[in-house]
């Protein structure tokens, strides 16, 4: 008999475990009952032009399976994209934890990943401004426990029984289901101004972190302040933090709608082509660890969802690496029927008493039961790796044939199995927190003494840039709000958080601007939360970075090779962007490979440009709109751009504001704006190429926007 706690788990466990249902296509088409079919083209019929017969059962059952496809999507983050892949512990977290998975360095657990959309329905785009959500289930040897988090570490709500209300809110309006995955609307600006707990939450949701560039490239954070136990039984709260290895990233605002359009699956497009050309996202594992004693030194309830801890107060310990290398067989099968619930954990990880967590701990299961029936820890994606008894049975689609007469405990027929875990084996004792009280439907006071102050803090961390896309963020947002009383209301709100913010967003949307300050600001900031600083700070890479090379026949093919091959060596992807698909003719004769046309393709679609000379090609671009508005766009976008001989011509040609070629000469040394870099002659593609990855790895060049009026001054 195989025991929870002796079973081995590796990197590979999850993907054995799933072999048996894994299905190859067939050579020859059966009926489910494995019956051969000979013709799927023709129903049944009473002659040529006649009726259809009754007996006809290929039709009947391909017809009835089809009318059966579709599953409710997930009532909230239904849109998303998942992978598998391993997580290991730098070194044993047993001081902290008795988690089996969080001991030996050298074991590898494997994991299956979900990133998602909030808001959105299944078929939604993926740039919209959203929370991402990021779950993960680790398939442990003690069991499966879920990490069920988003890119920003603090709610919308304190308690859990206001979710539905805030969803509804920022779902689609219920009278004409209008607007798809936007929170633009009177519904949930209403909501929001009426729920000043929202407000901190609300920065964040405004700033850039709601434009995530990739799933690559976001954090994770569980939110909730959990318990970490340890063997002899010492639990401490703890905070769970992901940081993407490759930075966090944003689109700037027009970048991300234009992508809704251009390429609505870009997220999952993204994540599924990084790991097939095997550039596996990476994610670091942080925790910040807090003593039970010093629960009550923050100032703010460490229980309540709508604060963080800042990493100055506590600093964040490396725990160990996720990375995800194998996309999914089949997106029904493993990304649609996975179920992550924040309940689910393991021996050494426990919940506290934060009245959003509690409430989770039903609804997850809740909504699972629904979506996926009784049986939904059954299908492969969700069973655990370890063993499962129990004496649960039946329900609709049962796949365990269970052997044996027993179904009960105790018994003595069954031997009195399955028995209770003995002691010394691992098995899930809840933490024996000390709990007393009235029952009350109250809030905690130390839950309603302050929902501003962290608001003022985000704010006051960011960089003017930051700023400005935030207020702009909010000028759209409450910009497409009809009420004029819900904008008033919402502008008395960011008062509350900072009188200069408050004016600067009456003034985008019509709205009088508070005359006088209600609260004085604090002053206190933590770069941490700002990803321009978080960016200073981290290695910069240009890697998996894509690069569209601009070009046409008559294209200088020389400088396309070594500009290629030098992205290449930097881990950067370029790709040639020309009007046909095919291949275009250098004005030496050789034949380059077009990969994207300027139809297929847009500069919203790349990290940058590069423009080679030629002069027939350039000759053709400059004449091109699309290829002048590529350019345009990029700039705008604040993207690194490269021109070598001709190429330079193009840009030129693009209205690149403020920037001065009669100034440009020497190699590499165009004009005042650094994300610039050209070469007249192209005689020196090594240190262009070099600039232009420097570039690249830098990603915006923000003073481009500083040229136009900003918001923030
Ligand atoms: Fe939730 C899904 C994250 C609060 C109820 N939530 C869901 C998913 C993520 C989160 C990432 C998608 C899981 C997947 O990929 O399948 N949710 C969060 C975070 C929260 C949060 C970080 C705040 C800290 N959620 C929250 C509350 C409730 C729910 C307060 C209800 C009390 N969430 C759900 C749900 C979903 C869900 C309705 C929909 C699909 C599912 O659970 O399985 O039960």
């Amino acid at each position: 008999m195989s025991e929870p706690n002796n079973h081995q788990i590796n990197e590979d466990s999850k993907i054995k475990d799933m072999e048996p249902f894994r299905q190859e296509v067939g050579e020859y088409m059966t009926t489910n009952q494995g019956v051969g079919v000979s013709d799927t083209d023709n129903s049944l019929k009473a002659g040529e032009r006649g009726p259809s017969l009754l007996e006809d059962f290929h039709h009947l059952e391909k017809m009835s399976h089809f009318d059966r496809e579709r599953i409710p999507e997930r009532v909230v983050h239904a849109r998303g994209a998942g992978a598998h892949g391993y997580f290991q512990v730098y070194e044993s977290m047993a001081k902290y934890t008795k988690a089996k998975f969080l001991q030996d360095p050298s074991v590898k657990t494997p994991v299956f990943v979900r990133f998602s959309n909030v808001g959105g329905s299944r078929g939604s785009a993926d740039t919209v401004r959203d929370v991402r959500g990021f779950s993960i289930k680790f398939y442990t040897e003690e069991g499966n426990y879920d990490f069920v988090g988003n890119n920003i570490p603090v709610f919308f709500i304190q308690d859990g029984i206001k979710f539905p209300d805030i969803i509804h809110a920022v779902k689609p309006e219920p009278n004409n289901e209008i607007p798809q995955a936007s929170s633009a609307h009177d519904n949930f600006w209403d909501f929001i101004s009426l729920v000043p707990e929202s407000m901190h939450m609300i920065m964040w949701f405004l700033s850039d972190r709601t434009l995530a560039k990739s799933y690559r490239m976001i954090q994770g954070f569980g939110v909730h302040t959990f318990r970490f136990v340890n063997e002899e039984g010492k639990a401490r709260f703890v905070k769970l933090h992901w940081k993407p290895l490759l930075g966090v990233h944003s689109f700037v605002f027009d970048e991300a709608q234009k992508l809704s359009g251009k390429d609505p699956d870009y997220h999952r497009r993204d994540l599924w082509e990084m790991i097939e050309m095997g550039h596996y996202p990476e994610y670091e594992l942080g925790v910040q660890i807090i003593e039970e004693e010093d629960e009550n030194k923050f100032g703010f309830d460490i229980l309540d969802s709508t604060k963080f801890i800042p990493e100055e107060l506590v600093p964040v310990i490396p725990v160990g690496k996720m990375v995800l290398n194998r996309n999914p067989d089949n997106y029904f099968a493993e990304t649609e029927q996975s179920a992550f619930h924040p309940g689910r954990v393991v021996p050494g990880i426990d919940f506290t008493d934060d009245p959003l967590l509690q409430s989770r701990v039903f609804s997850y299961h809740d909504t699972q039961l629904y979506r996926l029936g009784a049986n939904f820890a059954h299908l492969p994606i969700n069973r655990p790796v370890c063993p499962v008894h129990n004496n649960q049975q039946d329900g609709f689609m049962q796949t365990n044939i269970k052997q044996g007469r027993t179904n009960y405990y105790p018994n003595s027929l069954g031997g009195g199995c399955p028995m209770m875990t003995p002691e010394g084996m691992s098995a899930f004792s809840h933490y024996s927190e000390s709990v007393q009280g009235n029952k009350v439907r109250k809030r905690a006071e130390s839950f309603k003494k302050d929902y501003f102050s962290q608001a003022t803090l985000f704010w006051n961390s960011l960089t003017d840039i930051e700023k400005d896309h935030l207020v702009k963020a909010a000028h759209f947002e409450l910009g497409k709000v009809q009420t004029k009383a819900i904008r008033e209301r919402m502008v008395e709100l960011f008062n509350q958080v900072d009188h200069e913010l408050a004016k600067l967003v009456a003034k985008g949307i019509g709205v009088a601007a508070p005359t006088k300050a209600v609260t004085e600001n604090h002053g206190q900031s933590s770069p941490a939360v700002s990803m321009e600083k978080m960016k200073e700070k981290m290695e910069k890479s240009a890697k998996t970075r894509q690069v569209a090379i601009l070009a046409a026949d008559g294209v200088n093919s020389s400088q396309v090779m070594e500009i290629k091959e030098i992205l290449k060596q930097a881990g950067v992807l370029p790709q040639v962007v020309s009007e046909f698909k095919g291949t275009i003719k250098g004005a030496d004769g050789q034949e380059i490979e077009v990969n994207q046309t300027f139809l297929t393709a847009a500069s919203v679609m790349f990290d940058a440009v590069y423009v080679p000379g030629g002069k027939q090609s350039v000759e053709m671009l400059v004449n091109k709109d699309d290829a002048i508005e590529f350019v345009h766009e990029a700039f705008k976008h604040c993207k690194p751009i490269a021109a070598t001989g001709e190429g330079v011509e193009l840009l030129k040609g693009a209205h690149l504001k403020g920037v001065n070629f009669d100034q440009a000469g020497s190699n590499g040394k165009a004009k005042a704006d650094q994300g610039i870099v050209t070469s007249q002659d192209g005689s020196d593609m090594q240190s262009i190429g070099q600039k232009f990855i420097e570039a690249i790895a830098k990603g915006r060049f923000w003073t481009r926007e500083q040229m136009e009026k900003k918001m923030v001054p």
